[in-house]
This record gives C-alpha cells, structure tokens and sequence, in this order.
C-alpha cells in the first residue's frame, strides 16, 4: 500500500464494505417481459431482477395485518349477506374502535383492514350514494361512521389502516349495469381514499356467487386502480389488484415453495377472478397445489412481475362473529402454527379478528391473541447465532446476524452454491431455523440445507425450497454447536440478509 494515506485507506476499506453489502436498492423493476427466443440463462437473469416495488416491499415488511370483518352480517348472524337487509339492523351497543386497534397492536399487528363494505353492499361509513348504511341504521342516531372511527384509532396507535370493498354489491340496484356501477364504485373508492387519512391497503375481493345465470358485471378495474394510484400512491392494491396475490386458500398455510416472483398471467384479473370464492354458499377455495414461478414456470412465461403472497385466515371458523363460534377461536399455538406456516413461508399473515354484536373484540379472542404474542416474542428473543463464530466460502457472512435487512452474505464470483458455517460458543438446544434473503436484489435461493456436527460428521437437521422474504423451518429438538447451511440451487448468486436459529417457546 505505498504511498496511500491511512485516510484513503480507510475511504477504500469504507467502499468495499459498502459495495459488498449494501449495492443499491431498486436496481430493477417489478415487471419484466420475455422474448420467445430467449433461453434458460435469460429467463433466470430475468427473473433475478424483477424485485419488489418500494411499497411491495414496505407492504412485505410489515409480515402482521389485521382482518376486521365487521357489518351488517355481524347481526343477521351470517357469513353472506344478500343485500336486502334492514340497516336498522346494525346497532352496536359498546363499539370502540379503539380496543380492536390497540388489540391488534398488543398482538404485532402492524396494519389493520376493514371490510367497509361486503358483499351484502351495506357501508360502515355514511356513504352518499346509497341509502345502504350505517346512516339509517339506529347506531349513533345515524350519525355514526365505523370507518372514521377505525382510521382515528390507527392514526392513534400508529397502525397502518386499509379497507375492503367488495366488487360484488348484492345490494345496489346497478350492480350488473356496468358502466353506471363502476360509476358507482368509483364514487364510493373516492370517499374511502379522500375521507380518512392515509391508507396502507385497498383489498378488492374476487368473490362473486352470482352463478351462471346471475348478474353479469364488467368491473372497471384499470380505473380503479388508477384513481388509487393518483389519491394514495403509496397503497397496496391486493387480491384482485397488481400489488399483492392471495395466497390460494383460507387455512393460514403457504406453500411450501412459495415464489414472489411469477408469469404475469398470474395478475390478470379474469384469471383471479376465476379462482376467487364463486359458490352460492360460502366455501373457502384451495390453490395451493399449483406451481408459480419454478422454472418450469419461467420457461412458460411471457412477462414476469413481483407479485407475493397474502395469506389471510381468521382466528374463528368464519370471518364476521357468530356466538356459535366462541369456543372455536383458534388457540394460541395454532396461531404459532399458522405464523410458521405464512410468515415463515414467505408471506403476509392477514388475521382476521372479528368484532361481536357489542363491537368489541371477545375476550376469548383476546386471550389467545396475548398468549400468541408471548410465544413469539419469546421463541425469538435470543438468536443463538448472534454471537457464533462463522467461516463462509461466500462474503461479508457478519452481515447474516446483525438484524438488517439491508445487508446481506452472498457468494463469490458466479456460484450459485455456498457454504456458512457457524460455531456456537457451546451446544444449545434448537428446534428451528430461520433465514431471510434480501429480497430488495430479487428471490434467488431454491434448494438448501441446513447440517449439524456430530464428532467428525455432518448429520441432516432440515432442507427446504424457496427463502424469499423469510423462512422458518421446525424440526424436533436437538442440542448444536456446529451448524452450516449449504445452499444447494439458487438463481444467480444467493443474497442472505439474516440466519437465526432458536427455541421455540412453549
Ligand atoms: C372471501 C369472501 O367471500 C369472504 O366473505 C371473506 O370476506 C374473505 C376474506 O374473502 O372471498
């Protein structure tokens, strides 16, 4: 180093760090289209660069939100309205807003959504075109706006606040006249976005029951999408919408090998359409068998668009509150289930915690929602990696433990193999594994495998497909003190931001 002042040394070793570790963010797009011609190698480069959208990415951080199912159902007892409901039905007796945010909070619950219209058309806010609402109802003396109170509560507990409206109005008369209900529905979007302060999300529901011989309506969706852009750019537009993809079922379990990245047909709206909830009776659908985005897929594909998964799931049998169903509210170690299995499977946990006929959280919800957050918080307090010796046939492995997403090990030159291999202080017991690829540079990892030392020998403790955002793998108790975890197949070179490995709580 001759002649290089200990200044400009320093200013290079700075830049390295910074080049290894922290390339820039957004060096590509969310949207990527395919020649025909092009081969295997392309598709996989491809594929790499299609990366999250800034409020993809926001939206994918937040790993917690809540459902609120809540409206006129929550009194005739049923999962469907019909639309010819009385609206003097509605008339909680407690309601506060207040208590069903601050529960979600106390639970991790970073951004709430309320279903400020079903399907049954009836709107939680005193909406001015349509009669159907919360202002013929008792409540409040027909001053009452759910909507409002909702939106206060979150700005309040610095909550994220969505909303629900459903495409399918069983209630207005113009529903099927196309043009006039998307004049309609427009109308009613603009409300919801001019009226209540920012919102996180907009969830447009596929379902339709209509049936062959119902209704048949030509939703405007490009136009909503567009008016969601201009009043609330920074929203999520999920389900039938470009942002964020319904995982395919209601149980609260991903796929095992879920991919962000996907064939845009994936997006159109016929296609989520068609596989949205279609019955006269509510049955909850499942797609989970399909393959998206393997590469099997992007040999298929024409275009392919970061498009991840929603998993949505309610802590009761059905999604609005039925008293029949208290004793069936999911207990806490279900919910731990369903968080491994969502959230550790590289999605978005959306639960659904519906107020009662009071407008009040039950306290057997509360309950196991408090016991949920425990075991979490517990089984994650001490990652028994963080203070583990590690020796890598990659670079920058530190970055692996030090709780930030924006810095990441990765491999040298081209391989799309790597080794990490860490030495624990002394042998801890563990029974799961948890890592977190750095999805801001594309989903890459496909097969890995994580190995323990037992004398001489590397012994099998878990494998699995997809990363993506994050992924939790259990596996039955076990005392460790060397782990390594080899990455078998990836696209491109692998980037992990995080590795942990833990107790789980009991
Ligand atoms: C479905 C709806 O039909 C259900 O009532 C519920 O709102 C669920 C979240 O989405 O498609």
């Amino acid at each position: 180093m001759y002649g290089v002042s200990l200044k400009s040394l320093l200013l290079l070793i700075l830049l390295v760090l910074y080049s290894q570790g922290k390339a820039q963010l957004f060096n590509g797009d969310n949207y990527v289209v395919i020649q025909g011609n092009e081969g295997e190698a392309d598709r996989i480069r491809k594929a790499v660069h299609v990366v999250p959208s800034l409020r993809q990415l926001q939206w994918q951080e937040l790993e917690l939100t809540g459902f609120l199912h809540f409206g006129i159902n929550t009194f005739t007892n049923r999962e469907w309205g019909d639309g010819t409901e009385d609206p003097k039905l509605f008339n909680p007796s407690q309601l506060d807003a207040r208590q069903w945010v601050r529960a979600c909070k106390l639970a991790g619950i970073r951004s709430v959504i309320l279903t400020a219209k079903h399907h049954d058309g009836f709107c939680l806010w005193p909406s001015r075109y349509t009669e159907h609402s919360v202002k013929n109802s008792p409540w409040k003396g027909g001053n009452g706006d759910v909507v409002q109170e909702v939106a206060a509560a979150c700005k309040e507990y610095d909550v994220g606040f969505g909303i629900y409206l459903s495409p399918w109005d069983r209630h207005e008369a113009s529903f099927g006249d196309s043009a006039t209900y998307n004049d309609y529905f427009v109308n009613q979007l603009t409300e919801l976005l001019t009226q209540y302060g920012k919102i996180a999300e907009v969830w447009f529901d596929g379902a339709n029951g209509e049936g062959p011989h119902g209704k048949k309506q030509v939703y405007d969706f490009n136009r909503w999408y567009a008016l969601i852009r201009k009043l609330q750019p920074q929203a999520v537009i999920a389900v039938m919408g470009p942002d964020v993809r319904w995982v395919g079922t209601e149980t609260g379990r991903g796929r095992e090998t879920e991919w962000s990245v996907v064939p845009a047909d994936a997006q159109l709206q016929e296609t989520i359409a068609a596989h949205s909830q279609q019955q006269l009776a509510f049955v909850p659908a499942n797609r989970m068998e399909e393959d998206l985005g393997s590469r099997e897929q992007l040999r298929k594909a024409k275009s392919l668009v970061w498009y991840p998964a929603e998993t949505d799931v309610s802590i009761r049998p059905g999604w609005f509150y039925h008293a029949s169903e208290d004793s069936l509210v999911k207990t806490a170690s279900e919910l731990m289930d369903i968080y491994y299995e969502s959230v550790g499977r590289n999605g978005v946990l959306l639960l659904n915690i519906p107020p009662d006929r009071r407008g009040l959280l039950c306290d057997a919800d509360l309950k196991q929602l408090a016991e949920w957050t425990r075991l979490r918080q517990q089984t994650f307090k001490n990652n028994l990696l963080r203070k583990a010796s590690l020796r890598t046939s990659g670079r920058n492995a530190r970055a692996l433990v030090d709780h930030q997403s924006s810095t990441w090990w990765t491999t040298q030159k081209n391989d799309t193999i790597g080794v990490i291999e860490f030495q624990l202080k002394q042998e801890q017991e563990c029974d799961l594994l948890l890592l977190q690829e750095a999805i801001q540079n594309g989903q890459r990892i496909e097969r890995f495998v994580v190995e323990y030392r037992e004398g001489a020998e590397w012994k099998w403790l878990t494998e699995g497909t997809t990363v993506g955002y994050k992924r939790i793998l259990r596996f039955p108790l076990k005392r460790v003190q060397f782990l390594r975890i080899r990455i078998l197949s990836s696209r491109l070179n692998p980037m992990l931001a995080e590795a942990g490995l833990y107790r789980q709580a009991r």
